[in-house]
């Protein structure tokens, strides 16, 4: 095709979402001059969000690497020149074998990467390979979902939930933990469709979000005791008969003990637990119990605690008890991903590695400072970071920072932007974005699989993810034939699977629409008649698999780490807890370098005015929040949108785009959950005060 032709190409957003968006480009003489949501997706519906609308703004960004760099200033500094991609990879390679051949071995390199972009190819295959077949240390992914994960496998026995798509059919819809129209915008036409019909719509959060502003009633719950609201509703809904004794003899496992505990939760007991009134507990208890199908939609927020994991196997038990699991619309969604089976074992090559030690990548100060503060095994030497922006988003920012300033460390990013992380790296790669590669895709808000293909050549001299690491092996001499591999090739052999949820997940089905949807029916109801994939094939209230962690086998209220009952010396020093979730036009720390979305805006601080006022602060003070960890300035908002206690700072910016090179993670810690060792972002006690 003539490159002077209009033309339209099928593509997929690729940013760490639950709606996973068909997105439609048109490109005109080679360059994209348009994005749009797919109109006939049923879940993208036509509409992009406030950041990806900006996508082509991001794409051909002045600021866009467009050709490797080696550092020449001082590590954090930014002073870099180009160099030519064969001396910036001669040079890695030589380094990489001179690490994997020193005395510590390869597991002196640690890969660290996240979901930059979600998709089969660009984020877990070639790397795999190449990580694998070096022998180089395994990152634990947890940043983001683990704890959660593990909640749902512990109760219904994988991260598998309701079908958003039922939610039309819903009289009870409670957005629990979610930031709906920030995090998730495209199930709020589901949630609207219930509303017009007569469903009310709860919010369950510590914020009055925009999401809660939108729904019938806002229940401001204290951070992190979220098990002890769903057992204060299972001990009223136990109470007073709203249990729904069939499903519960048929397809539950424990529903006796779990009465039983359920005892030790009255509502006043709860009250004081979550701050919420006793009336209102028991009034939301026998809105659930006698709601026809609730929808409850967890996300990851409220798993970003201590007690995590616990909080979310708890919620995910109440559908169970009412039955709820029955009805089109009824049930508990944290996920989709689990339905989605792409042989990542073809992609990923675990057969070319041998054992090497794992490293939680929230534990990476911890990791790159203190090797004897548990992480174990040999020092890391080298850091590859691709597709994530640690010196940004991990916890303990100054533990993180003093890590990546060491001398002795050699640090590859591949990336987009000169992000925080990349000031710290030896060399910096340019990497392709969405527009410019092939990939494949799953969701965890939905059950529609989708392809991307590229729209437009690569910017500069960009390469994708894949290519770079296929060359890295080049030069290092991996002489499996995996290496050869070609990104077609590639899509293939996620393809190549059996599963029957996957099988209308064909090369040509998606060559031929973009995106299609997994094998299960609309709305695809999971546990409608039991089926549940634990050990027991039972919704398990009695978790032996938890009792043989040594963890208690029953839901219970799991304290946050830094619960003022818990720590009260600690809660004296530093009274409020922070809460830094998403900024509306942030997608974590991608798009805040675009002008357009952060439109000169400065980190910000909400604080309630009962803690406000006592301490000086006015509508617009320039405050300093501190705890022992660090500290980060930001402008305070006075208002009533948090409950007392607790304080709001939207994130996650870039340290080197803040007045004082900081932000909130300088102040949360490297303490991980109950399950699944995941992040404890919001489980943060903070003092703050005017700047001096
Ligand atoms: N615009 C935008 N969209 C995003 C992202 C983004 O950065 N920006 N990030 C994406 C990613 S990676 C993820 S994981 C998801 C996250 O999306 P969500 O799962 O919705 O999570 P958060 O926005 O972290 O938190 C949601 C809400 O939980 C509340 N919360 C905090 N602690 C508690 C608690 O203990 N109990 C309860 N009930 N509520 C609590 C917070 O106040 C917040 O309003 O969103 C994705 N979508
Ligand atoms: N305080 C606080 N911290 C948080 C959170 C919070 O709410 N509060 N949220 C947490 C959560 S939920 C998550 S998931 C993590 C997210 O943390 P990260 O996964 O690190 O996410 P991003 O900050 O978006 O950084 C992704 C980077 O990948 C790059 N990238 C995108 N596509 C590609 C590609 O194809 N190739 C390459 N080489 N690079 C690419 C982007 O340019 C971007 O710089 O942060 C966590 N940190
Ligand atoms: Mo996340």
């Amino acid at each position: 095709m003539p490159d002077s032709a209009v033309r339209t190409v099928r593509g997929a957003c690729p940013h760490d979402c639950p709606d996973t968006c068909a997105f439609i480009t048109t490109v005109e003489n080679g360059r994209a001059v348009r994005v749009q949501g797919d109109p006939d997706h049923p879940f993208t519906a036509g509409f992009l969000c406030a950041k990806v609308n900006r996508y082509l703004e991001r794409t051909y960004h002045p600021d866009r690497l467009l050709h490797p760099l080696k550092r020449v200033g001082r590590k954090g500094r930014g002073e870099f020149v180009r160099v030519s991609w064969d001396e910036a990879l001669t040079a890695i390679a030589s380094r990489l074998r001179a690490v994997a051949d020193g005395p510590h071995g390869a597991q002196a390199i640690l890969p660290y990467s996240y979901a930059g972009t979600m998709g089969m190819l660009q984020a877990q295959s070639m790397d795999r390979r190449f990580f694998n077949a070096l022998g180089a240390s395994r990152l634990d992914r947890t940043i983001c979902s683990t704890a959660g994960a593990w909640g749902m496998r512990m109760t219904v026995g994988a991260n598998v939930g309701a079908d958003a798509e039922g939610i039309p059919s819903s009289d009870l819809v409670i957005l629990w933990g979610t930031n709906t129209l920030t995090a998730n915008p495209h199930l709020w036409p589901f949630v609207r469709q219930a509303k017009d019909a007569g469903a009310r719509v709860l919010c369950i959060d510590p914020i009055r979000t925009r999401t809660a502003e939108q729904c019938d009633e806002w229940l401001p719950i204290r951070p992190g005791t979220d098990a002890a609201l769903a057992l204060g509703m299972m001990h009223v809904l136990f109470a007073e008969g709203l249990q729904d004794d069939a499903y519960l003899a048929k397809h539950t496992l424990g529903a006796d003990h779990l009465r039983q505990r359920a005892l030790e939760y009255p509502p006043e007991r709860v009250a004081a637990l979550t701050g919420l009134p006793a009336e209102r507990i028991i009034t939301l208890a026998r809105e659930y119990g006698r709601a026809r199908a609730a929808f409850v939609r967890i996300n990851y927020g409220l798993q970003r605690h201590g007690g995590g994991a616990m909080a979310v196997r708890t919620i995910a038990a109440l559908p169970a008890i009412t039955g709820h699991w029955q009805r089109a619309g009824g049930g508990v969604q944290l996920s989709t991903s689990a339905n989605f089976k792409y042989n990542t074992a073809a992609l990923e090559r675990p057969e070319l590695s041998r054992e090497v030690r794992t490293i939680n990548m929230i534990r990476l100060g911890d990791a790159l400072l203190r090797p004897d503060a548990g992480v174990g095994g040999p020092p890391v030497q080298a850091l590859v970071v691709y597709n994530s922006n640690p010196a940004a988003v991990a916890p303990d920012r100054n533990a993180v920072l003093a890590g990546l300033r060491r001398e002795d460390l050699f640090t590859v990013v591949l990336e987009h932007f000169q992000t925080d992380t990349a000031d710290y790296a030896d060399y910096v790669l340019p990497a392709t974005t969405q527009l410019e590669h092939l990939d494949v895709h799953f969701a965890y808000g939905h059950h529609y699989a989708t392809l991307n293909r590229p729209a437009i050549a690569p910017l500069g001299e960009c390469k994708p993810n894949t290519q770079i690491f296929r060359e890295l092996a080049a030069k290092l001499g991996l002489a499996d034939p995996c290496f050869s591999d070609d990104d077609d090739t590639l899509l293939r052999q996620a393809l190549t699977t059996s599963d029957p949820k996957m099988a209308t997940v064909t090369y040509e089905a998606l060559m031929a629409h973009g995106w299609v949807r997994l094998n299960v029916p609309t709305p695809y109801l999971p546990y409608a008649e039991g089926g549940f994939s634990t050990p027991s094939g039972k919704c398990e209230f009695y978790s032996a698999r938890m009792e043989a962690m040594g963890l208690d086998p029953l839901p219970a209220f799991t304290p946050p780490h830094e619960f003022p009952e818990v720590v009260p010396e600690l809660a004296a020093r530093f009274p409020i807890t922070l809460v830094s979730s998403p900024r509306h036009q942030f997608l974590n720390t991608t798009f805040v370098n675009v002008a357009s979305l952060r439109r000169d805006a400065e980190p910000e601080l909400t604080v309630h005015p009962d803690d406000a006022t006592p301490r000086g602060i006015d509508q617009g003070t320039r405050v300093v929040v501190f705890n022992d960890r660090g500290a980060f300035s930001a402008v305070a908002r006075v208002s009533d949108q948090v409950r007392p206690g607790v304080a709001w700072a939207p994130s996650v910016w870039w340290g080197k785009l803040t007045s004082d090179g900081h932000n909130a993670n300088e102040t949360t810690s490297q303490r991980t959950t109950d399950m699944g060792a995941g992040p404890v972002f919001y489980d943060n006690l903070v003092e703050i005060a005017p700047e001096a």
